[in-house]
């Protein structure tokens, strides 16, 4: 069944359907009197947890089981107790989006849709162009012209989606496909969609799954705002199903140029959309989110926070990750380890607590954005004197 969260309509799962009547986001409710607990640390990937998925067809690509990193050295160095990475760039295309497009795009097959369509600031497109090439069904891409990472334009083309670029931004983009969709009877699955959702919630699964115990924190980058709701939804559950006995606190982190919920949150005023959003980490440029009241109340009801920080901050964190873990993320996925370090250096967060960022995209996806920023020595002649001369 699909719930509006702001009314409480209900409807039937087996409708092709977004929002409610009254214009609200559906989320979809699951019989939690028939969820396995499964939570015993082994054999992790997305489909162990299939009691939860309302799904019954399965596209794969062998999804989830992603990395969950102790950052030793970091923690040492920013003194803190316990910090932990998820690495979500671990998965077949790179990113958590893929996640939402193994059971969005198996829904869009038991609906009998054989047209899928996204907006898309990059991992989106590129996960959509997979699962689709997969399912042997059309996808459609919209993206913004000239501000999608270099690796993710390449393998929307390559898994053969129509890439269509716009002359506009995310949010301009995400208007087109949702009037696209109602028109010309293409599946949506941008993350308004709630299947999508019920994908990404494993993230929460398997942090579980993996430490063992719930995290008192979770930290990951906010853009479209639906992986923060759905992540938030997945502790619930576990709550609600009696396999845990305490939630997170949700924090999420937006680039600075594209924060309109954590200008919100901090002032303490109503929300509103971010006119030109600007950021160098493309993931999360974007102005008006879809799922903004969704993300809210997720950090409202588990007591977190939200944050921005600056494209300078975002940089500094990715090379800090790379160099100090081994760990090369996107731009976006690294505002999580930036946010930490803001929130730390502002005593707003408690150093002895546990922390999980979520690093949500890989960094080969942007290569650019390093070799943009750094200058390589001249070559060398091929001997070993030379070599020992720039040493
Ligand atoms: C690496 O691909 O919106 O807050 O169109 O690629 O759930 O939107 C990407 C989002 C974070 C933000 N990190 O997640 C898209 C798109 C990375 C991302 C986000 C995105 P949401």
């Amino acid at each position: 069944m699909l719930r509006c969260i702001e009314c409480g309509r209900e409807y039937p799962e087996d409708e092709v359907r977004y929002r409610c009547d009254c214009g609200g986001l559906l989320e979809v409710v699951i019989d939690l009197d028939k969820v396995e607990n499964v939570f015993d640390g082994k054999n992790i990937t997305l489909w162990k947890y299939k009691s939860f998925i309302p799904v019954e067809k399965r596209v794969s690509l062998n999804e989830g089981g992603t990395p969950l990193y102790r950052l030793e050295n970091l923690q040492k160095e920013l003194e803190m107790r316990e910090l932990y990475v998820k690495n979500e760039g671990a998965n077949p295309t790179g990113s958590f989006k893929d996640r939402g497009m193994t059971v969005g795009v198996s829904k869009a097959l038991e609906l009998g849709m054989d047209k899928v369509i996204c907006a898309s600031t990059g991992n989106t497109s590129a996960s959509l162009a997979a699962y689709s090439a997969k399912a042997g069904i059309r996808s459609y891409v919209l993206v913004p012209s000239g501000k999608i990472a270099l690796g993710k334009l390449a393998q929307a083309i390559v898994y053969g989606a129509k890439v269509v670029p716009i002359r506009g931004n995310f949010d301009d983009a995400l208007r087109v496909v949702v009037e696209a969709s109602r028109e010309l009877g293409v599946y949506m699955l941008n993350s308004i969609n709630p299947f999508r959702l019920e994908g990404q919630k494993t993230i929460a699964f398997e942090v579980f799954d993996q430490l063992g115990f719930v995290p008192n924190n979770v930290i990951l980058p906010v853009g479209n705002a639906g992986n923060i709701s759905a992540i938030w939804k997945g502790f619930k559950e576990l709550y609600e199903a009696g396999f845990i006995d305490k939630l997170p606190r949700m924090i999420g982190i937006q680039a600075e140029g594209a924060s309109p919920l954590a200008k919100a949150w901090k002032e303490r005023r109503e929300f509103k959309p971010e006119e030109k959003p600007e950021t160098v980490a493309t993931a999360i440029r974007i102005g008006n989110p879809a799922n903004w009241k969704k993300a809210w109340k997720a950090v409202e009801e588990s007591g977190g926070s939200l944050e921005s920080v600056s494209d300078e901050e975002i940089l500094k964190a990715q090379k800090l990750l790379a160099s100090k873990e081994g760990i090369f993320v996107e731009p976006a996925s690294a505002s999580s380890l930036a946010g930490l370090i803001k929130l730390k250096e502002l005593s707003l967060i408690e150093p002895d607590e546990s922390y999980v960022l979520i690093t949500t995209g890989h960094g080969l996806k942007d290569p650019n954005i390093i070799i943009e920023n750094f200058k390589l020595p001249e070559p060398i002649e091929p001997s070993l004197e030379a070599f020992k001369e720039v040493l």
